[in-house]
């Protein structure tokens, strides 16, 4: 007969944040509000520190980018009703890209739920479909046992978001806690659940045979923290790298075996070489349709292998000749060992010749012909950081030219909303990145528009006093509509022009340093400016207009059919400089 634990009898809000610091979480970020004052109430006898947002879709992103960061849980909290209803963002960011956090939310007390209450929605039934689950706890002994299962449920498998409702008579009502035995059920998968003995050397054989191999590697590389197995496999056999914009950093982007980024803005001779691969062994990733372009003409000489985590993910939108289910470093590990050395590889060679063709020229030998491009700026942020910052992205054309010209050679090193693309993302993810990680320099690089969606999270910046740096590229233009309209709707330019406000005034006005740069031998001086201050500093960025990126494949083309940089002053792909 086993002991009966120790138990405290604490009140449901006590219990959320006793629960909380059990589960080893140092940061919250939140907006209170009456549904979830009793939580607030109790905050300040537990050791957690709490980072007043400035909108809860904020406190999601925050959150969101904490756990990017950290490879830790993220934790956004809210009142019900519009506290609630504004992390629907942040919380199908979450989804759609695997991120594990944790959302609390104040619900009205049960004895009125379903009656319209005051700020009553029906949280759980919205998220449903956006969150991995979520719950409606309506007593105070549901609480510790709720947290832990989602904290759980968050970080487990295939990771994701969530939501977590709690009725204020819940939070206001005693009940014993103790910790341990709140604990849920371990989850242990087993190794070769998804997989057999056979299909493992299906696999091996497959890639033993190969002549035009290649690594796709995805966001599944960091979230398993595969990097070594798939560095391995990769210099064993010299098979070429490439990875998907939430790969990036996975593979380090100075190997010799690197490609760079596959798909709709992905370099023209990765997308030529998977065009003409005859495998491709796919890591943690999950064939978005930005990255196979039409499926009918996708890799059609390739065998495909899928290591992948999700059943679901599994000839979802490629069918594939083995499927290997399951964590990708614990697969890896199994195949390594019958995966020989070659020592080098004429496919390897061959792409490095298409590369020579396709990566017009050297950026830095560009001509400065006055104009300020955001690929300088880029370029340049990368140089003077050595690579080695936090960049985190918000959506459009800057997100492309980052993922182009920033070389990511560490994981959780970009962070960026993928599949959702969520404008608006970048600067509470940053926030959320540099709470996760102090030590490391954090750069927001956000365009006009997105930076707008945000910008009130700067209050938040200046309140917390962190030290985030932001780069704005500027180019007057919803840039990435810009650019659909003046490819496929006859330059009709509905709506993209946008109006900003002085980005530098506005920091000013947050008690924020800044400097408006519009030439390429005053980007430099301003990233030091921005480094060398310490505490925020925003760079307004005024880059060329109507400048597109390339190459791109149009929406339903094959990965062959790029549209190519027509020939100006301008490059397409850089080599480093
Ligand atoms: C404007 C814009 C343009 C874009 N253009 C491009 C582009 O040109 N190229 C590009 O690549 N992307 C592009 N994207 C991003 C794209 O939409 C997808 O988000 C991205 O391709 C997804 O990458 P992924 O499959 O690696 O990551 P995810 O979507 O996060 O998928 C990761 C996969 O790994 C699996 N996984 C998780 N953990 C493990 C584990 N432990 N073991 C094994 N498997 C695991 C998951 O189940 C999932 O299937 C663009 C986005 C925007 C907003
Ligand atoms: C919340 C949201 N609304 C709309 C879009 C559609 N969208 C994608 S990119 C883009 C333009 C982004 O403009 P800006 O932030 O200035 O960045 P740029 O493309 O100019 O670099 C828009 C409107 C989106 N991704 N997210
Ligand atoms: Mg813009």
């Amino acid at each position: 007969m086993s002991a009966t634990p120790q138990t405290t009898r604490l009140t449901g809000s006590e219990i959320t944040w006793a629960t909380l610091v059990g589960e080893g979480v140092t940061d919250v970020f939140g907006y209170p509000g009456g549904a979830i004052l009793p939580i607030y109430d109790a905050m300040r006898k537990f050791p957690v520190r709490h980072i007043l947002v400035r909108h809860e879709q904020g406190a999601t992103h925050m959150a969101d980018g904490y756990a990017r960061a950290s490879g830790k849980v993220g934790v956004a909290m809210a009142t019900s009703g519009p506290g609630a209803t504004n992390m629907v963002t942040g919380l199908a960011t979450a989804m759609m890209d695997s991120v594990p956090i944790v959302c609390i939310t104040g619900q009205v007390s049960s004895k009125v739920l379903g009656t319209d209450a005051f700020q009553e929605v029906d949280i759980t039934g919205i998220t449903l479909p956006i969150t991995k689950h979520n719950y409606l706890v309506t007593r105070a002994e549901d609480i510790a046992p709720v947290l832990r299962e989602a904290f759980l449920i968050a970080k487990s498998g295939r990771p994701g978001p969530v939501l977590v409702d709690i009725t204020k008579d819940a939070q206001q009502a005693t009940a014993e806690f103790h910790f341990e035995a709140a604990a849920p059920r371990p989850y242990r998968p087993h190794p070769m659940r998804g997989h057999s003995a056979d299909s493992i050397s299906d696999a091996a054989r497959l890639i033993r045979e190969a002549k035009r191999p290649m690594i796709l590697a995805g966001h599944g590389i960091i979230q398993s923290g595969a990097f070594e197995q798939v560095r391995t496999l990769a210099e064993r056999m010299q098979i070429p790298v490439a990875s998907t914009l939430l790969g990036l950093g996975a593979f380090p982007a100075s190997h010799e075996l690197s490609l760079g980024m596959m798909g709709m803005h992905g370099e023209a001779w990765v997308n030529t070489a998977i065009q003409k691969a005859d495998l491709l062994i796919a890591c943690g990733m999950r064939f978005d349709d930005r990255v196979t372009g039409t499926l009918a003409t996708y890799a059609p000489h390739a065998k495909k292998i899928h290591i992948e985590i999700d059943p679901a993910e599994i000839n979802k939108n490629v069918k594939v000749d083995v499927a290997l289910v399951g964590d990708l470093k614990q697969v890896l590990e199994i195949l390594l060992p019958q995966i020989p050395t070659r020592a080098s590889s004429p496919w390897v060679r061959e792409i490095n010749e298409m590369k020579g063709e396709c990566a017009v020229r050297d950026i830095k030998n560009l001509p400065d012909n006055g104009h300020l491009y955001a690929a300088h700026v880029i370029h340049d942020l990368w140089n003077a950081t050595e690579g080695k910052a936090i960049v985190v992205t918000d959506v459009g054309q800057h997100q492309m030219w980052e993922a182009q010209y920033y070389k990511h050679n560490e994981p959780r090193t970009l962070v960026t909303s993928g599949g959702l693309g969520t404008m608006g993302f970048a600067l509470p993810a940053a926030i959320g990145a540099k709470v996760a990680c102090p030590e490391k320099e954090v750069w927001v690089i956000a365009g006009d528009g997105g930076f707008q969606m945000t910008a009130a999270e700067l209050s938040t910046i200046a309140q917390e006093q962190l030290d985030i740096n932001i780069a704005i590229i500027n180019n007057g233009y919803l840039g990435m509509v810009r650019q659909w309209q003046e490819f496929f709707y006859e330059k009709n330019y509905a709506s993209s022009p946008i109006l900003s406000p002085d980005f530098v005034k506005l920091a000013d006005a947050h008690g924020i340093a800044g400097a408006t740069v519009t030439k390429r031998a005053e980007v430099l001086p301003a990233v030091k400016a921005a480094r060398e201050t310490k505490g925020p500093f925003l760079i307004n960025f005024l880059v060329e207009k109507e400048d597109s990126v390339y190459p791109m494949i149009p929406q339903g083309k094959a990965l062959h059919e790029m549209i190519r940089r027509p020939d100006n002053p301008l490059i397409e792909t850089a080599e480093d400089a």
